[in-house]
């Protein structure tokens, strides 16, 4: 059949089973918004293009799918590059489309004429430069095979607007990809298994950490009944959270530099380390000479460029996480690790007596009360994204997630602006899912234009917005590091709940904790979006916290007992 390459672009998308796309028009992907009105895909129009591609992850990482998002040339395709560089570092599966300025113009600074593949080619998985109208079906197909298979990734398709307009033959058969020299499936050879189960037979020790990649890989259940078989307790990064249920008696919890003591202890102290989908990030190690001195250490990973990147290990089953767990299970011996989980259960009462859960309730709105407030009146079963600082640790360490894809994150790039447009994409992704964007007053105002599409597109998402009239973390940062001296972290502020009210959204400010389980109740009733501003002791830390390139077991505590005021900040 003959189409035209704008055609071309939205029949690939509907062949891959695409319901959303998110994006902003402009003169250069004109061709392509004009084709779109001819076929059945949902476009969500947003404010800007850095949260086109932030919906698209949020949709992709809520479904299990590919995101999409689409932009003209030029500014349009460069806004688009913190997003990109947010999926990529998450490993998160986006195809982003941008316009291009014809073919013949290229090369000669045309008008909205930028180089995007250049621009893009260290923040994407691949991209593509397309200038002719044969080439968008293939390179569209290519794009998705890429960005979903082995360790997946963002992919940007750069289309000209000849391309678009020009027709040609369309087949999809023969478009099927052949990437040359792309080869993402690894299996690990029997020896390696074998080598594998000797060493966690003999472990006294072990502990798991899991990470991303068991959410990517769909493999929750599996690890879950290989820590059941081999009675072996379970850490998780941030981005893992969810891979594990965090009610069950095997899971320590949250590690690295804002993990809870316990487990970074247990980490430090185990014979042995079984990581899974997770690649050692500072942020979960520390100082990588003194990470788990004790462990022997198992990796199980997909990309081979992640095996001893940071940190040595002893055997690297590399292949996709599902498959080996189903191998790793099916050799598992039956363990009893009773003496060493009683050993931990130590070291978590010692650290339980400092929590700010168990303080009597002295008149102040503590972001920790929030979020496990939000917990409750959620019996748990929100999918929450978060924004970047503070309240993101909070809520890593108050809502206990039990199922996998129920927190989203930017971890690896630590993007601010992130969480309300990533919600609106998971929302998208899982209409019936209660969605919570939970965010600082800094970084909800790095995109909050995109209230409006909230409004415009009608997405029921309810906003937890912590306010601590700060930019909480760094101001932390300074607190212990730069001598108190408070550099550009405090914020003036908008009127929240006007500002709400402007878009005609729901919204109620939250000053004690007696409000909190009200205000979330009502905000969830509200029939449209809601937003409840929770106005937050201003000078709240984040405990622990692991300095910069410390041992991830010299963890700076809270203050014992809680003494910490306004005063003493
Ligand atoms: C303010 C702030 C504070 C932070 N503090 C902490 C903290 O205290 N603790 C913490 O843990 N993190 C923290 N982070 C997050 C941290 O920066 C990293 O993003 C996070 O630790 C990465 O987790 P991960 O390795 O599990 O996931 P990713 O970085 O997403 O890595 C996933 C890994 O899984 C592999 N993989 C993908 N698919 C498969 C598959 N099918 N099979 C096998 N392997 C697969 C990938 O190749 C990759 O190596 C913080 C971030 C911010 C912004
Ligand atoms: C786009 C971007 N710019 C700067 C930073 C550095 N940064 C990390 S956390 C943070 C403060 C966030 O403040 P806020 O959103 O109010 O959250 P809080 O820490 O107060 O909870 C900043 C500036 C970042 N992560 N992202
Ligand atoms: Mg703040």
């Amino acid at each position: 059949m003959r189409r035209t390459g704008a055609q071309i672009i939205w029949e690939c998308l509907q062949r891959e089973a695409i319901t959303h796309v998110f994006g902003y028009p402009g003169g250069a992907i004109l061709p392509a918004y004009d084709a779109m009105l001819d076929y059945p895909i949902r476009h969500v129009l947003v404010r800007h293009e850095q949260s086109a591609v932030h919906m698209a992850d949020g949709f992709a990482r809520a479904s299990g799918g590919v995101g999409v998002a689409i932009a003209t040339s030029g500014p349009g395709a460069t806004n688009m590059v913190t997003g990109i560089a947010t999926a990529m570092m998450d490993s998160s599966p986006v195809v982003c489309i941008t316009g291009q300025v014809d073919s013949a113009l290229i090369g000669s600074d045309a008008f909205q004429e930028a180089d995007i593949t250049g621009v893009t080619l260290p923040v994407t998985k691949h991209n593509y430069l397309v200038t002719r109208a044969d080439e968008v079906g293939p390179a569209i197909r290519e794009a998705f095979y890429i960005a979903r298979s082995g360790r997946p990734g963002p992919v940007l398709v750069d289309i000209t607007k000849d391309a678009q307009q020009a027709s040609c033959e369309f087949n999809w058969e023969t478009a099927e990809p052949r990437p040359p020299g792309y080869r993402p499936d690894h299996r690990p050879r029997p020896s390696e298994y074998q080598d594998a189960a000797q060493l966690i037979a003999a472990a006294r020790r072990p502990v798991m950490l899991v990470g991303h990649g068991v959410l990517l890989a769909e493999a929750a259940p599996l690890v879950r009944a290989f820590a059941e078989r081999t009675g072996i307790p379970v850490a998780l990064t941030l981005l893992g959270i969810g891979g594990f249920p965090a009610s069950h008696p095997l899971n320590l919890g949250l590690m690295g530099m804002h993990g809870q003591a316990w487990v970074n202890e247990a980490v430090q102290q185990a014979d042995l380390i079984l990581a899974l989908g997770m690649r050692f990030d500072d942020r979960v190690t520390g100082n990588v000479r003194t990470f788990a001195p004790h462990a022997k250490k198992i990796h199980v990973e997909i990309d081979p460029a992640e095996v001893n990147k940071i940190v040595r290990v002893d055997i690297a089953l590399i292949g996709d996480l599902r498959d080996v767990m189903g191998t790793l299970l099916a050799e598992a011996a039956p363990g009893d690790r009773s003496d060493w989980l009683a050993h931990i259960d130590g070291l978590r009462a010692n650290a339980s007596a400092r929590d700010v859960q168990n303080l009597p309730d002295d008149g102040r709105l503590y972001a920790a009360h929030v979020m496990h407030d939000v917990w409750r009146a959620t019996d748990g079963n929100a999918l929450v994204v978060t924004d970047v600082g503070q309240h993101q640790m909070w809520e890593a360490q108050y809502y206990r997630h039990d199922a996998p894809r129920t927190l989203i994150t930017s971890g690896g790039l630590g993007t601010m602006g992130f969480a309300l447009p990533a919600s609106i994409g998971a929302k998208l992704a899982r209409p019936d899912a209660a969605v919570w964007a939970v965010v600082g007053d800094g970084g909800f105002q790095m995109t909050m234009a995109e209230l409006a599409t909230v409004v415009q597109e009608q997405v029921k998402i309810n906003v937890a917005l912590i306010n601590n009239g700060h930019l909480g973390m760094v101001r932390q940062l300074q607190h212990f590091f730069y001598g108190r001296r408070y550099a550009a972290t405090p914020l003036v502020n908008p009127d929240f709940v006007a500002l709400a009210g402007a878009y005609g959204i729901w919204a109620r400010a939250v000053r004690t904790r007696a409000e909190v389980l009200p205000a979330v109740a009502d905000a969830m009733r509200a029939p449209g979006a809601a937003l409840v501003e929770f106005r937050v002791e201003p000078d709240d830390t984040v405990y622990p916290i692991v300095a910069p390139g410390a041992d991830l077991h010299q963890m700076i505590r809270r203050p014992h007992p809680f003494t910490q005021r306004a005063a003493d900040a």
